[in-house]
């Protein structure tokens, strides 16, 4: 299914490079600001040194990730005028083992009428023969949403330096049925191949607040037909930004392995990830893709019309998943906006990371998803720090020295043996609300046990990553919360507190935690990567060698650390 060489080789010429409008649209706008100078200096002390970030100005969505040529490429939303959304490119990096990465030139910048105002968030597809192609949103003169295609200039390039757009662009416009809003039509998925010879392709949409898949279909993946009905939508949730859509494996013993996007059978179950553009927030379906009607019928469903899992519930957005075929695994990237005020952004100049990549498969029970950051990122450890088994008594605090406390990857579990004095809870609480109620401060029965990382010497400032059992209708319930309420003595940050319960029966094993800690981010694994919370601080006291990094316990039952392994991380060469 490869392209017409026709159709690409007379490609409109316009105009690169400057003529570049910022137009309102679903980030905020700031348009004084956007060619505001930044600060690159290397003394910031909330620049990260593992996560992915370029080196300067504002980042947000992952954008057509995959491996091509035997390089990694991460193509991500970029402004290079300023730290504010605005002016929007693709920007292009390259990598060997997604944690080190070389930034090439801008891969895909507005130059026809067809993406004139802005090229947004899309998705690349490697067609038959491995041949890539990337679908993403443009924004036409009339600031309408329209779908455009760009196919690399020379695929004998592995770094796939230059890409050029068809003059077919635009190749998808929001026609049907005139009841689609030309601002609530974008960011196609990666596509995927039916059994009948047809090419799939997701646009995220909605119709008043119903939030909605709409799936298109292609021969020779230039001319596109809208199918007769959305793949998937559900009333109340808003516009779906960034839809996903993959199949996970399905099968004892192989539930690791990843496959490719056009994988269908028996032996897979399907997820549809949507970014709720109101509440800011990755959530994801699992189920069942019936091919026969084109439709998805999740397993899982809505609670109270309101999507129940989410990929991280702290802050992260906007993720994007890719079919790593050199190492058999599916992985996921997803973007952390700051958390500090716009005024410090720009004073900082640059704002957004992208998480460690994580592979992502389906947990044994088919319930849910497991993540869990790349092997890869494994290779900056350094200095690694062992305990024996050790008791933590109620109200006690221990130091973990010999690491960097603000560059560092510890993972520690804990065993719980005496739950008599578990606090009971007698109805249910959203997580967040009860994290928020029942901070690392507030004395607990059965916890809150677990870190406090980027500390002050007085515990003035701390985060505070942490579980805490509970008995509720007589089974144990387990809070995993990230505590931001005392992070800074900055008030002009956002220091929500976030929290999920954890489906870890801690009565047959033991409760783990795993937390990347770069700086101004905590990146946190519960349960063995059942449940992940990604929390952006910024100290104004535990900074650089005056942090300390701690394990806590403030309930009043004792718990056991049966590990703690904690290394310093090297810094990785990003930029
Ligand atoms: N960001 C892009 C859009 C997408 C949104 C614009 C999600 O394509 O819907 O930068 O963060």
């Amino acid at each position: 299914m490869a392209f017409c060489p026709i159709l690409l080789v007379a490609l409109f010429s316009l105009i690169y490079g400057n003529y570049i409008i910022p137009i309102e649209a679903t980030h905020h706008v700031y348009r004084t600001l956007q060619s505001s100078s930044s600060d690159s200096s290397n003394h910031q002390p909330y620049r990260t040194a593992y996560h992915f970030q370029p080196h300067k100005n504002w980042i947000n969505d992952p954008n057509g990730p995959m491996r091509y040529g035997g390089f990694y490429h991460l193509f991500y939303q970029y402004n290079p005028e300023g730290a504010v959304w605005g002016n929007i490119v693709w920007a292009h990096s390259v990598s060997k083992d997604l944690v080190n990465w070389t930034p090439l030139d801008h891969a895909i910048h507005p130059s026809q009428p067809s993406d004139i105002k802005g090229c947004w968030s899309g998705s690349a597809t490697i067609l038959p023969g491995g041949k890539p192609a990337i679908l993403y949103t443009g924004i036409n003169p009339n600031n309408h949403q329209v779908q455009n295609i760009a196919i690399p200039k020379n695929i004998s390039d592995p770094l796939l330096r230059e890409w050029k757009k068809s003059p077919k662009n635009p190749l998808m416009e929001p026609t049907i049925n005139n009841k689609i809003n030309s601002s609530s039509f974008r960011d196609p998925t990666t596509s995927w191949l039916g059994k009948d010879g047809y090419w799939r392709v997701l646009i995220g949409s909605k119709i008043n607040t119903k939030g909605m898949a709409i799936m298109y279909k292609s021969k020779n993946f230039v001319n596109w037909v809208e199918a007769k009905h959305p793949l998937h939508s559900a009333e109340g949730t808003g516009m779906w930004e960034c839809p996903d859509f993959f199949p996970v494996l399905n099968k004892k013993n192989t539930l690791k392995i990843g496959v490719d996007t056009s994988m269908i059978g028996d032996d897979v179950k399907h997820v549809l990830k949507v970014s709720l553009d109101d509440t800011k927030h990755d959530h994801y379906l699992i189920g069942t893709y019936e091919t026969t009607k084109d439709i998805f019928v999740p397993e899982n469903g809505f609670v109270d019309n309101k999507f129940v899992l989410r990929y991280d519930y702290g802050k992260y957005y906007a993720s994007k998943t890719f079919f790593d075929d050199g190492k058999n695994r599916r992985i996921l990237l997803g973007w952390v906006n700051e958390s500090s005020s716009v005024a410090d952004d720009i004073k900082k100049g640059w704002s957004g990371i992208h998480t460690i990549p994580r592979t992502i498969w389906l947990h044994k029970s088919g319930k849910q998803l497991i993540q869990w950051p790349v092997k890869e990122i494994e290779n900056l450890r350094i200095n690694p720090v062992n305990w024996p088994t050790k008791v933590i008594k109620g109200g006690e605090l221990i130091p973990i020295t010999g690491v960097n406390s603000v560059q560092a990857d510890v993972e520690i579990s804990f065993e719980v043996k005496d739950f008599e004095k578990a606090e009971i809870l007698d109805h249910w609480i959203d997580p967040q609300i009860l994290c928020s109620q029942k901070g690392a401060s507030k004395k607990g029965g059965v916890g809150p046990f677990g870190l406090l990382v980027f500390a002050s010497q007085g515990l003035q400032e701390y985060t505070a990553v942490f579980f805490r059992i509970f008995k509720y209708q007589h089974k144990n319930l387990v809070l995993m919360c990230s505590d931001q309420s005392r992070s800074s003595l900055n008030k002009d940050n956002d220091m929500t507190t976030y929290g999920t319960f954890v489906d870890v029966d801690p009565l047959h094993e033991n409760l783990s935690l795993r937390t990347l800690i770069d700086h101004s981010v905590v990146e946190s694994f519960g349960g063995e990567g059942r449940a992940c919370i990604t929390a952006r601080v910024y100290p104004t006291l535990a900074i650089h060698d005056k942090a300390k990094l701690y394990a806590f316990n403030n309930g009043t039952s004792a718990v056991k650390i049966s590990r703690l392994s904690a290394w310093s991380m090297k810094k990785a060469k990003i930029y």
